[in-house]
């Protein structure tokens, strides 16, 4: 990077035009953090991103006293096709806070037993595909099955909608395949040649984003045709918030809507990158391979197809731990804003006006010195009780923070962990293709072209 150069703050600036346009602007900007180290800039055309990857400076922007959720740039495209959802919402719009007030009840802890039937179907469907792949002996595309199995849990979780994607042969539901493209768009948007002609492409945006509502709307109105009110559920919620009795706030039909497809999108790409990142891990780590399949079997024993009970899922600190740890490496949902409340000055040098976007780099946040000398090794006892106990919670954001921080995370964890046990339970993991990690960035990240094979595997294994 033989453009770096120092502005009059002293704070490292990377330019992003002389650097190259990129399909990987997180994985670029891990590499400029490791040049420049944890807060740099980076300018994007006429726009400058300050990028922060400490501990110390991120636990001055998580003060919420200071610091409130920003909706970057990124976000601002999102909002094109996402609205005034929860995810793009800004802070003081009204309508944050009431599908914030709706819908958080949905996310407890304990609303988890209401979804844990709907995520067991979803997972037996990708063990009936993954089983007959042992019989014909071909590798199984991982991040590609993982979207599967978190777009129909979310879709029949969360608005009683099956997108069944496990009998659409290699295709992907066309709602996937549209939404990666608005994402990509959201992605590519701001760095852009402003001087060349974007119509063709922004009219293909506008297509899929119509063809995302469109769904929307037939999830909406199967609800509403079959009478049903589902009250347990997201769409149920929504639709009967505000109704009589209930002193809460109504949602007008736009917002939910946006929820809808906020919840869609939100609801699957991150949880199915984190379940393809595991997978990976525990295909090259043996050890850690091998103690998951073994809380697996001291749960189920040799149970050839377990039933897991809601309780179940708490039963299996081990598992949760791998992925807290496949989250650690590689969140995600790679880098959030954080909007300075008053001017102040961040570290005691760094000026920041009030008002102006901060961006954690999460991934970079996670190989801080607090993570000990090798935070680059795949490590799940950095998540035992004990180490927990003694590092700064600040140290690890994979679903944000604060008040705007992720409203899914419970669900995504019960989810996630459910899969992945079973899977341990089930199947011995071959790389037999001797996979090389490569990550897929849109917006969120992926294992590009995972595949590994499966054996079946005896619980005495
Ligand atoms: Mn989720 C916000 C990461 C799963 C719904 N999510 C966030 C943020 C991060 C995040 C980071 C904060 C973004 C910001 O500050 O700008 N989310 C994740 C990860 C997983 C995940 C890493 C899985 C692993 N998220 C889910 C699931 C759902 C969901 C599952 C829904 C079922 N997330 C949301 C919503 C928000 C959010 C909604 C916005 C919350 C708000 O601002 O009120």
């Amino acid at each position: 990077h033989r453009d770096e150069r120092a502005a009059d703050d002293g704070i490292p600036v990377a330019d992003l035009t002389e650097a190259g346009l990129t399909h990987t602007p997180i994985q670029q900007s891990m590499d400029l953090a490791r040049i420049h180290g944890p807060v740099f800039k980076r300018k994007f055309g006429d726009r400058e991103t300050l990028f922060l990857s400490s501990l110390d400076l991120v636990t001055e922007v998580a003060d919420e006293s200071r610091f409130a959720k920003g909706v970057s740039v990124v976000l601002e495209n999102v909002r094109e096709f996402a609205g005034d959802g929860l995810f793009t919402a800004y802070n003081d719009e009204p309508n944050w806070a009431k599908a914030h007030e709706v819908l958080m009840p949905a996310f407890a802890l304990g609303s988890m037993r209401t979804y844990h039937p709907a995520m067991l179907k979803v997972a037996r469907r990708v063990m009936a595909a993954w089983d007959r792949r042992v019989a014909d002996g071909t590798p199984v595309q991982v991040a590609e099955d993982m979207t599967r199995m978190t777009l129909d849990t979310i879709g029949l979780a969360g608005f009683g909608f099956d997108f069944e994607s496990f009998s659409r042969g290699d295709s992907a539901h066309p709602f996937v395949e549209a939404m990666v493209r608005c994402l990509e768009w959201s992605m590519t948007k701001f760095s852009r040649d402003p001087d060349a002609d974007h119509s063709v492409a922004d009219a293909a945006f506008q297509r899929d984003a119509d063809y995302l509502a469109s769904v929307v709307d037939e999830v909406i109105a199967a609800r509403t045709e079959s009478g049903e009110t589902g009250d347990d559920d997201l769409l149920g919620l929504m639709l009967g918030a505000g109704g009589e009795g209930d002193g809460g706030p109504a949602l007008d039909l736009a917002n939910i809507r946006n929820q809808v497809i906020t919840f869609l999108i939100a609801g699957h790409e991150t949880t199915s990158g984190a379940l393809s990142f595991a997978l990976y891990h525990l295909l090259k780590d043996p050890l850690a391979l091998r103690m998951i399949q073994r809380e697996a079997d001291e749960l189920w024993g040799d149970q050839g197809d377990p039933d897991p009970s809601f309780e179940d899922i708490g039963r299996l600190p081990f598992t949760r731990q791998v992925l807290n740890e496949a989250l650690r490496l590689w969140p995600t949902a790679a880098a959030f804003s954080r909007q300075a409340r008053e001017d102040t000055l961040l570290g005691g040098r760094y000026p920041v006006k009030a008002g102006d976007l901060v961006t954690v780099l999460t991934p970079m946040l996670h190989r801080d010195p607090a993570w000990g000398d090798n935070p680059e090794l795949f490590d799940p006892s950095r998540f035992s009780p004990e180490a927990e106990a003694a590092r700064s919670p600040h140290a690890y954001k994979p679903f944000g923070t604060g008040e705007r921080a992720c409203i899914g995370r419970q669900f995504a964890l019960h989810e996630a962990t459910m899969l992945l046990a079973l899977l341990a339970h089930r199947y011995r993991l071959v790389d037999d293709c001797d996979y090389q990690l490569r990550i897929k960035e849109t917006l969120t990240l992926k294992p590009d072209g995972f595949t590994l094979t499966l054996a079946a595997r005896t619980p005495a294994d």
